[in-house]
């Protein structure tokens, strides 16, 4: 993915990955520092966090982390068997929203926001392949305090790769990559601090 504009965030640094069947590109800085961590203490406080329970070999299980789903009022999202009706808009939120649509040409009209306590907090290998985000979405990912892992693996020939999202970058996952690769949080128990993340997705509006 390529800047459209010639906005601040979009002369920060950005790293882009040639991998098969994906598009992937890093702006390691795209926010600075103190803005993603004031960001950070206002969502983590200002939002209705909830831990979701859902139900994995016939067990109910409460997942390892809190979630919210906001976004347009026809954005209602299925994950892991549950579905979800957005929150409305945050007004820092949908501002970001607004500046990804403009900076990559490309309209978010949802996000997931995922708040991790520390380290033990984790999500597993998945794909954001929902039917509802159409063959090629393109997510944006915006990673706000610790710095954690991030994995990714291509489902058949064998290419990983690990990436460090630290406070204030931006990840975007774009051409196949849902349908080719799968990523994950993994689980690092040294990780002491909070981190939230945001992916940005596009579902399309009912005619
Ligand atoms: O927290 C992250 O960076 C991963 C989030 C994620 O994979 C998702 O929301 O689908």
């Amino acid at each position: 993915m390529t800047c459209q504009t010639n906005s601040d965030n979009c002369k920060a640094d950005a790293r882009h990955f040639l991998l098969p069947n994906a598009e992937l590109s890093v702006w390691p800085n795209w926010l600075p520092a103190h803005q993603a961590s004031a960001l950070q203490a206002r969502l983590t406080t200002e939002l209705s966090w909830r831990q979701e329970q859902i139900r994995i070999y016939g067990k109910v299980v409460k997942i390892p982390r809190r979630q919210v789903w906001m976004g347009d009022a026809h954005c209602s999202y299925q994950y892991s068997g549950v579905r979800f009706a957005p929150e409305l808009w945050h007004p820092l939120v949908q501002q970001l929203a607004a500046k990804l649509t403009d900076m990559l040409g490309h309209p978010f009209n949802c996000v997931l926001l995922n708040l991790y306590a520390n380290g033990t907090e984790h999500m597993g290998w998945h794909a954001d392949d929902e039917p509802e985000l159409g063959r090629t979405p393109v997510i944006a990912s915006l990673s706000l305090g610790a710095s954690r892992r991030f994995d990714l693996k291509h489902r058949t020939d064998g290419h990983q790769l690990q990436l460090a999202l630290a406070n204030g970058s931006l990840l975007v996952m774009g051409g196949d990559c849902q349908q080719y690769w799968q990523h994950r949080l993994p689980k690092q128990s040294r990780v002491s601090a909070a981190r939230l993340n945001l992916t940005f997705r596009y579902i399309v509006p009912p005619a």
